[in-house]
């Protein structure tokens, strides 16, 4: 009889670990997850990721900043892989809230990495890095030889973590890699970042539901790749013959503007009309021209990305569309 993998995923109820999931399900691991106790609680919200394969994964009450927590859950699981995709995500939270979000991101990462060599050494880590992390650019594409220079408390939480990650890896033999991936979006995108804010607000307009929307730079550039394809790029890491870092990234940049026009045009609306430049939600500092060469990845997993820019905005569209349709009729 063969036993199965053993994956342990935080962030499982997110955009990545929801897609993550569904990957390994489909590769038949055994697929677990941490989450808060609040979600548990609250699985219709909270949870709505992941709803469709609560039978099939198991979920760990832990808490990310309680190592005990952290080392009781990976003794219980002795986990063959574990992708790190918790962190407090949004970028703009990491102006207001500075303290908290450096200490949690960098934190939550030392303390797996400290459980893992100590309870379970041979389980192969994935850390959730950033293209925050090179922040102010200086060269486009960025690639993994780009010196890094974070703009924001998250991107320096990412760097941070990021050298946790390779300390552990040089100085304790651990099998641990971290990702560099670009902005990657899906209709399970939080409403809080500008892709599905743009996508939800121009359905309502379309459907006479809202009249404006209100944005901040829509100047900067992104290369935005599609979230089921960033996934199967971390798990690819994993199976490499050796750990090693990666940048994920389409190696095309688009502005938020076109993305706006993009997504405008496809419900036949004229975005000029109904767009409110808002300074108040301008960043105090941030990267505006990320764009990601991820040649390594091609060229060492066998990595691609499999939908471009435009598929992405129809998905969001459609999907958005479906979900407003149903909450009005
Ligand atoms: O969608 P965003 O909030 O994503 P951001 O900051 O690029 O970060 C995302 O991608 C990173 C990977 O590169 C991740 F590490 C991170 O966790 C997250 O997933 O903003 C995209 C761009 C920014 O330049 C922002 O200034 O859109 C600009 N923007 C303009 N108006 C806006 C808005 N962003 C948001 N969220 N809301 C606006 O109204």
């Amino acid at each position: 009889m063969t036993t199965k993998m053993k994956a342990l995923i935080t962030g499982i109820a997110g955009q990545d670990g929801s897609y993550l999931a569904e990957l390994l399900l489909a590769k038949d691991y055994e697929v677990h997850g941490i989450v808060r106790r609040t979600a548990i609680e609250d699985t219709e919200h909270q949870l709505k990721n992941i709803r469709h394969l609560l039978p099939r994964i198991t979920l760990h009450v832990a808490s990310l900043d309680n190592v005990l927590s952290l080392i009781k859950t990976i003794r219980d699981i002795g986990p063959d892989e574990c992708y790190h995709l918790a962190a407090s995500s949004f970028v703009s939270y990491s102006f207001e809230d500075e303290l908290s979000i450096l200490s949690n991101n960098v934190n939550s990462t030392h303390y797996l990495l400290a459980a893992i060599r100590e309870f379970a050494p041979r389980c192969r880590f994935y850390f959730a890095g950033s293209s925050e992390m090179f922040g102010a650019v200086t060269n486009a594409p960025q690639d993994e030889n780009t010196p890094f220079n974070p703009r924001s408390i998250y991107g320096i939480s990412k760097v941070a973590s990021y050298h946790l990650v390779k300390n552990y890896r040089q100085q304790y033999g651990l099998f641990a890699c971290t990702g560099i991936l670009y902005n990657h979006e899906s209709p399970r995108r939080g409403y809080e970042f500008v892709t599905r804010k743009i996508v939800a607000s121009a359905v309502k307009i379309k459907l006479g539901l809202a009249t404006g929307l209100n944005l901040g730079n829509i100047d900067a550039y992104r290369d935005w790749g599609y979230a089921p394809d960033y996934v199967l790029a971390m798990w690819l890491m994993l199976q490499a013959k050796a750990p090693d870092d990666y940048v994920v990234a389409t190696g095309e940049t688009h502005s938020v503007r076109e993305f706006v026009e993009l997504t405008f045009t496809a419900l036949g609306l004229d975005y000029q009309k109904y767009i409110t430049i808002d300074p108040q939600l301008f960043r105090p500092t941030e990267a505006v021209q990320l764009c990601g060469n991820p040649t390594k990845a091609v060229q060492k997993l066998g990595w691609s990305r499999t939908v471009t820019l435009r598929e992405i905005i129809t998905m969001m569209v459609e999907s958005e569309m479906n979900f407003a349709t149903k909450k009005i009729s």
